[in-house]
């Protein structure tokens, strides 16, 4: 059904917006087995013994299972950051059409990358990541970003698909505490946001949530044995400031997706 607004109009009006069938069956094929690549090479950060340890990169393990974990050769991941660092499979996805043009419509021709992050909830194992708005935590000003998160797998209530409350991008920002959620702990609903107008978002391999910096989400445990990965983009466009926190540096180079004539990279120092 083709409907008579915009992307950008139904983005602006509740703060998300789902494109389906964005990614090939044979591209999500391929992030898989990186993914597996990627898992390699936290198995030999784990092993090695040189400063470049698991515990001061990029690969964040699952906070609550350390008993578990400490017995095993094979880190349990919940997050990778900078994906576009460590694979060029992960670099390509952040520049893919189909995400891209979406990304355009709701932000205009020049667009840079804040984030790139694979978010990981292993089977049985991954954690509930509370509700939030990822704004509150983000040096950008305005707090205008736009998040794309691509799900690698099916993502079901069962295996912890992302939860929003529609339109809460127009509320404040408010500060929201620790995302990561022991698996014990059930946060009272006054304490976790008011959440009665949540609904949740269960996605196919390959298709996206577009969602707002200040829209308010989490997502559940993953209580299935199925492992539910996503890819996570984080998109901006310069009128957004970089505003960094007490003893961040001043400047940061973000990549360049498309626009602002042809660069590659663009740095913008705080004012
Ligand atoms: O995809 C998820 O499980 C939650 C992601 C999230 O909360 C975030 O990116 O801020």
């Amino acid at each position: 059904m083709i409907s008579k607004y915009s992307k950008k109009e139904i983005f602006e009006k509740n703060g998300y917006l789902v494109g389906k069938n964005l990614i090939e069956r044979s591209e999500i094929i391929q992030c898989r087995r990186e993914i597996k690549n990627l898992q390699t090479k936290a198995d030999s950060l784990r092993k090695s013994d040189t400063s470049d340890t698991i515990e001061n990169s990029d690969f964040q393990i699952e906070p609550f299972l350390e008993k578990l974990e400490k017995k095993r050769k094979s880190p349990i991941l919940r997050k990778i950051e900078n994906t576009q660092d460590h694979s060029s499979v992960f670099y390509e996805l952040a520049r893919h059409d189909s995400i891209v043009s979406i990304v355009e419509e709701i932000l205009g021709p020049d667009i840079l990358l804040f984030r790139s992050t694979l978010m990981l909830k292993p089977a049985l194992h991954g954690s509930e990541h509370a509700f939030h708005q990822d704004a509150s935590y983000w040096p950008m000003d305005p707090p205008t970003l736009v998040t794309v998160s691509i799900a690698i797998d099916e993502s079901t209530r069962k295996n912890g698909c992302i939860k929003i409350i529609p339109e809460s991008h127009v509320s404040e920002l408010k500060q929201w505490g620790k995302i990561a959620v022991p698996p014990e702990l059930k946060l009272p609903r006054s304490k976790n946001g008011n959440n009665q107008n949540e609904i949740y978002l269960p996605l196919l391999p390959g298709s996206a949530l577009f969602f707002h910096s200040k829209l308010v989400h989490g997502s559940g445990p993953n209580k299935s044995i199925h492992p539910r990965n996503t890819a996570l983009y984080t998109y901006f466009t310069p009128a957004v400031s970089y505003r960094p926190h007490n003893g961040t540096p001043s400047s940061r180079i973000f990549s360049v997706i498309s626009g602002l004539k042809g660069a590659k990279f663009f740095e913008i120092t705080a004012e």
